[in-house]
């Protein structure tokens, strides 16, 4: 399906005097205001393939219908996102979960959306049918090395699709690790999975990355080989320069300082990629912005003075995705607001006074320092983002208008009741 740009119109026409003073007020409130919607209709977030379904829990699964059945589907679906906000311009696939029969056809549907293909991703989190070894026991970091080959060479297979796609990044999320104190010898495992990393850098194209993401805990929880934003530098510092760490937010032990580890990675040029999310006990994967709104900010601040600091581009300078997991929501409501989050948090972060930020720190101001970013977190930017959404051809209300053009039940119509999303 597709939601007409005739609808997008309509929609849009009748909210435009509204918005028109809602922007008015915030472009006599700041001083760059179009600098600022150019940014954001730049602005593109990937959205992961496993995030169009319902995910559920351990304890079970409560289906929505019209969920996408088959990677093209997957494909529709962010392109009905795109259509509505213009900021979900790329897609994350996952194989196996995703691999594309016919990859030209794959390619040129997703270029008929405007989607390009983000990072890849492998899986030796679970045993497909048919495996020979099973990584009941890890995977790159197996004591055994015929088992390592096997997860290196599924990794180089994803690179493969990746290639025939377009794709130009692989991202490994290991579940390597330990549920028990004395299962691992540390050192060996960290060795065997860096020997695997090398293999798999080694077959990377010229022009591709490679993210190494970290998580703290789950599904093992004595220790992982990928435990923390310190080992995956480790890593990606042997790895080379075409390696790079990816924050997931929901990663971390609780309380984690995201925003310094974020901003020493940039430091580093050796941040390469994000997985958005919220969190309040662990690896949540919530709607972004949910719970903590201001750490998000606090997080995007480091971003923008970081990638500004070095001359990065804030579109293209980094992998842009977000990562989620649905419950209770239909998914793609839960992505329109994702997005909505990010951009709003991304636009506070552009308004933050770096002149006087600066000033406030080299004078130990401390107080106006929190001031100048409470300031900038305070300020309602909802009518800046609409614009770029408009400005690019999106609707002012990307939600209302999902809601009021009845887009759930179409793909209900179109893919029945009773369907199960291929992934998570
Ligand atoms: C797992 O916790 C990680 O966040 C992964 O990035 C991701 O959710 C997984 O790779 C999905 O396939
Ligand atoms: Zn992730
Ligand atoms: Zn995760
Ligand atoms: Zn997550």
């Amino acid at each position: 399906m597709n939601i007409e740009k005739s609808r997008i119109a309509i929609h849009n026409d009748v909210l435009l005097a509204t918005h028109q003073r809602s922007f008015d007020y915030i472009a006599g409130e700041v001083e760059n205001a179009g600098d600022i919607v150019n940014k954001l209709a730049a602005f593109q977030v990937a959205i992961p393939s496993w995030a169009l379904g319902t995910g559920g829990t351990r304890f079970g699964r409560f289906p929505g219908g019209g969920e996408p059945r088959c990677l093209e589907e997957k494909i529709t679906d962010i392109g009905l996102l795109h259509q509505l906000n213009q900021s979900s311009g790329a897609i994350s696939l996952h194989i196996p979960w995703d691999i594309p029969s016919d990859p030209s056809h794959i390619k040129a549907l997703a270029a008929q959306y405007g989607l390009r293909f983000d990072a890849m991703n492998s899986n030796t989190f679970q045993d497909q049918p048919g495996q020979v070894f099973s990584y009941k026991f890890g995977s790159l970091q197996h004591v055994n090395k015929d088992i390592r080959k096997q997860a290196i060479a599924h990794n180089i297979e994803v690179i493969r699709h990746g290639i025939a796609l377009g794709s130009d990044a692989l991202t490994v999320w290991l579940a390597d690790g330990s549920c028990f104190p004395g299962q691992l010898n540390f050192r060996q495992a960290f060795q065997h999975t860096l020997e695997s990393l090398q293999e798999i850098y080694a077959a990377l194209p010229d022009d591709w990355k490679i993210f190494v993401e970290y998580k703290a805990a789950e599904p093992n929880f004595y220790s992982t080989t990928v435990g923390d934003w310190g080992q995956s530098l480790l890593y990606t510092s042997k790895l080379g320069p075409k390696a790079f760490t990816l924050v997931d937010l929901g990663h971390h032990l609780p309380n984690a300082n995201i925003e310094q580890i974020v901003s020493l990675l940039l430091m580093e040029g050796k941040l390469g990629g994000f997985h958005f999310n919220d969190s309040k006990y662990g690896d949540d994967d919530l709607t972004v912005g949910s719970i903590k709104p201001y750490q998000l900010f606090l997080i995007f601040n480091e971003l923008v003075e970081g990638m500004d600091a070095k001359g990065m581009n804030h579109a293209t300078g980094l992998g842009w995705m977000i990562d989620a997991s649905h419950n209770v929501k239909d998914p793609l409501e839960d992505l329109l607001q994702s997005i909505e989050a990010i951009m709003i948090t991304y636009a506070q972060a552009l308004l933050v006074d770096r002149k006087k930020l600066a000033e406030a720190q080299q004078n130990n101001d401390v107080v106006t320092a929190q001031e100048v970013l409470q300031h900038a977190f305070r300020t309602d930017v909802r009518a800046l983002v609409a614009a770029a959404r408009l400005q690019a051809g999106g609707a002012l209300q990307p939600l209302a208008l999902y809601r009021t053009e009845k887009v759930r039940e179409q793909l209900i119509h179109e893919r029945g009741m009773k369907t199960v999303a291929t992934g998570l």
